[in-house]
């Protein structure tokens, strides 16, 4: 019945289904050239992209973009959160009614529902991190131009704005809006239509009353809405998600496999092929994007039209965004065009039914000690979120979505974690222990940029079971805002230091320092920190003393007294003294 409503209807379905025959959609793909889709919207996104640029041109915006702030600053001003927004129908067959909002935490896949379902159903989720909400528009057939303002808190609809009252529906065509991008910059909610004729509306959304206590239909003027086209048809072989990078604040979307992306000041709104390679499979069903504050780019994607299983998977665009000073944006992005390999991974997979996402999420940092120790996402090791200019341990943090293996000569991971291979940058040397020392001393360099005291602490498997104890544990406090300076640690071990069960056959132990962004009062080696901070992991490298060749020195040494003593039975002998022998062998034998 839902299928047969589909094809009576000018739906996202309809649409989205035609991508069941890849074939036909590589066909028509094929057919309209890059040039052609640009050239295709340049005629109507003028109208959109204008607003924006007309508001920013009489008003020049006072304070830096969000893009340009330090991390933990745009992770601030962007709300970003160890979660994103996904949203889907609660049964997969049925994907227009009955939506459910969740928070999902994109390395684990584990989700959260947020409040009750929406029976009418809704798509094009954007999350406003100014005011703290977030908007979609209604799946309904007699709401879908009504746009929905949804607490993210509770998941309730808590204003519904009918915009066919300001719009020109014979304009839309009688489509359904299921893209939704939020740029808090412009503060324009950008939302795509299921039609390739009538694609994007902008919407001001700084003109929109988002206060529960003025009605659930007081949503005060909506004007400044513009009418743009997409350069290629929403869904088949188009756009499915589209979101804003807080690295640079152009847009992106993933078409037939590709990165596409466009500035959002751009003179004439193309949009332009990133990615030189196909980033994802393009006859799977890619629903939702989102980025972290890092830049990196997230794509939930499932296998199937109607699938209860999702899947994440990430992509590095963070080190890629070279936005010259002086260089036109046009000049800008033709360099750019097709000339990125984006390379990423699955990292998730979420066992629910998620058809669009919305958010900032925030980046992990994780350890490299091997498992045993508590290292990985799996076996609850220690994470943080990524912001160098908050706390670091030395000055740098890369951001991962998980523990990482050095890196083999060939490219190639290696099989196990052994603390080495990556960019820690805390101890400027491995520390290393002779086998007859009683205690170490460490002086890692840390670096604190935030207003209020933190906590260092650094654990050394001192007994060597493979296992951080908390009599294993040093701690230091530093001063809020103090800045780049060292620390030191210290461990005594009278009996030794015990080489660890967890090293693969070399005399090592290992090391585990962390920085937390607050005091912790009893910080563990393991589990996340809901807040700003590192992991660095350690080997320790156990030196032994020469003993073999102690051995060959007394041997020598033997041998020379003992050659000394026989020359001098030798002599006794021609001497006809045979004490001062006896008396040379004994002491060579001593
Ligand atoms: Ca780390
Ligand atoms: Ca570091
Ligand atoms: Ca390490
Ligand atoms: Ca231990």
């Amino acid at each position: 019945m839902e299928h047969a409503r589909f094809l009576n209807d000018d739906r996202p379905g309809l649409v989205r289904q035609a991508r069941l025959c890849p074939r036909e959609l590589n066909k028509k793909v094929t057919m309209m050239s890059f040039s052609k889709r640009g050239k295709y919207f340049k005629q109507a996104i003028g109208v959109a992209i204008a607003v924006p640029i007309l508001g920013l041109g009489v008003v020049p915006p006072a304070s830096a973009a969000v893009w340009d702030l330090p991390p933990g600053d745009r992770a601030t001003q962007l709300d970003a959160k160890e979660y994103f927004f996904g949203s889907g129908p609660v049964d997969p067959s049925s994907q227009y009614t009955n939506t459910q909002l969740y928070r999902i935490n994109p390395l684990t896949g584990l989700r959260e529902s947020v409040g009750d379902v929406y029976a009418n159903g809704y798509d094009a989720l954007a999350y406003d991190p100014e005011r703290k909400v977030l908007y979609a528009f209604e799946s309904s057939s007699a709401g879908k131009y009504t746009l929905l303002i949804i607490d993210p808190n509770t998941g309730e609809v808590f204003k519904r704005a009918n915009l066919a009252d300001i719009w020109d529906e014979t304009y839309l065509g009688n489509n359904y809006f299921v893209l939704g991008s939020y740029n808090v910059e412009t503060q324009q909610y950008v939302v795509g239509s299921t039609s390739s004729r009538t694609g994007a509306y902008s919407i001001d959304m700084s003109r929109i009353d988002v206060n529960p206590a003025t009605g659930a239909d007081n949503y005060g003027v909506i004007s400044g809405t513009s009418i743009s086209e997409t350069p290629n048809g929403v869904g088949a072989g188009g756009q499915w998600d589209w979101a804003v990078n807080p690295r640079d604040g152009r847009t992106y979307y993933v078409d037939n496999g590709y990165v596409y992306l466009q500035g959002t000041s751009s003179e004439d709104g193309d949009w332009w092929q990133l990615s030189t390679n196909q980033v994802i499979r393009n006859d799977d069903y890619n629903k939702g994007m989102f980025f972290d504050i890092d830049g990196n780019l997230y794509i939930v994607s499932s296998r199937d039209w109607r699938s209860s299983r999702s899947e994440v998977y990430k992509y590095s665009l963070g080190d890629m965004i070279p936005r010259a000073d002086g260089v036109s944006e046009r000049d800008d992005l033709q360099a750019l065009q097709r000339s990125r390999t984006v390379s990423g991974e699955l990292i998730s997979v979420i066992s629910a039914p998620i058809t669009d996402a919305a958010g900032y999420v925030v980046s992990y940092d994780f350890g490299d000690a091997p498992r045993s120790y508590g290292t990985t996402l799996e076996d609850g090791g220690p994470y943080s979120f990524v912001d160098p200019s908050a706390v670091a341990l030395g000055t740098g943090i890369t951001a991962e979505a998980d523990a990482r293996r050095p890196l083999l000569p060939g490219g190639s991971e290696s099989g196990e974690y052994n603390g080495r291979g990556d960019t820690d940058d805390a101890l400027g040397t491995e520390p290393v222990v002779n086998e007859s020392a009683t205690s170490l001393t460490i002086a890692p360099t840390v670096d604190v940029g935030v207003a209020q005291e933190v906590t260092v602490a650094a654990w050394l498997d001192l007994d060597g079971d493979g296992v951080f104890e908390d009599s294993e544990r040093a701690t230091a406090r530093v001063p809020a805002s103090s800045g780049e300076q060292s620390v030191n640690f210290s461990w005594n071990f009278p009996e030794g230091l015990s080489p660890s069960a967890a090293a693969s056959g070399t005399e090592e132990t290992y090391l585990r320092l962390r920085i937390y962004d607050r005091v912790e009062l009893a910080p563990l080696p393991t589990g996340g920190h809901d807040g700003f901070g590192e992991t660095e992991d350690y080997p320790v490298v156990i030196e032994r003393n020469p003993v073999s060749n102690v051995n060959a020195a007394a041997s020598a040494a033997a041998d020379s007294n003992a050659n000394a003593a026989a020359v001098a039975a030798a002599r006794a002998d021609a001497s006809g003294t045979a004490s001062a022998a006896a008396d040379a062998t004994a002491e060579a034998a001593a």
